[in-house]
């Protein structure tokens, strides 16, 4: 069926939010597990518990060829040395990839094999496109000093696995070091 609203919608990267479509909000206190730095990330919280990414989702078909999409914006600032990221997550159906399309501001995904644990960071820049295999775990990470804005497309049955995150989080995290965004394997940390 060729019905309008279902065929196009307008997003609004400044707000995290599609016109007519819900969206997620999450605070800090949402993130709790997800920094390595739990002293900064606690002491932080007891200052202010702001809101770190929003995501806006239009999710309107279920058939095997469907496909969902979602805007997001995720705001700069970092907790101790490692940058405001999202949760981070590996889709349900495993197979399911996904694009990201940077919009605007500067970011990094950090994207990790499920099998092998083998991690990458990559740019996440307006004009470019990020592809998110299957079985790969991906979160993102704001590392300039504006909102970071972003697209992703993804299989409307690939559906988002937050389970295994929260229970061994990445292998590695991206922290600031000499200004710039540096991949460390979790267990270096000092
Ligand atoms: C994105 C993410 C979005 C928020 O739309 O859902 O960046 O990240 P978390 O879902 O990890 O909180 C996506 O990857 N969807 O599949
Ligand atoms: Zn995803």
């Amino acid at each position: 069926m060729l019905d309008l609203p279902q065929l196009i919608t307008r997003y609004e990267p400044e707000s995290g939010k599609i016109i007519g479509a819900p969206s997620v909000t999450r605070r800090l206190s949402d993130l709790r597990g997800c920094f390595a730095d739990t002293k900064a990330f606690e002491a932080a919280l007891a200052a202010d518990n702001p809101v770190l990414y929003r995501v806006g989702a239009v999710e309107p078909g279920v058939g095997a060829g469907d496909l969902h999409y979602g805007v997001g914006l995720l705001m700069p600032g970092r907790i101790g040395n490692e940058y405001y990221m999202t949760k981070g997550h590996l889709h349900s159906w495993r197979d399911a990839a996904e694009i990201y399309f940077g919009l605007t501001g500067e970011g990094v995904m950090l994207l990790e094999d499920e099998a092998s644990g083998e991690s990458r960071m990559v740019p996440l820049l307006p004009n470019q496109a990020v592809y998110v295999p299957g079985h790969t775990a991906h979160r993102t990470m704001n590392t300039g000093t504006t909102p970071l804005t972003y697209i992703g497309v993804y299989p409307a049955k690939a559906g988002h696995d937050y389970a295994a995150i929260a229970q061994k989080n990445f292998r590695c995290v991206v922290i600031e070091r000499n200004g710039r965004p540096t991949l460390v394997e979790r267990t270096q940390l000092t």
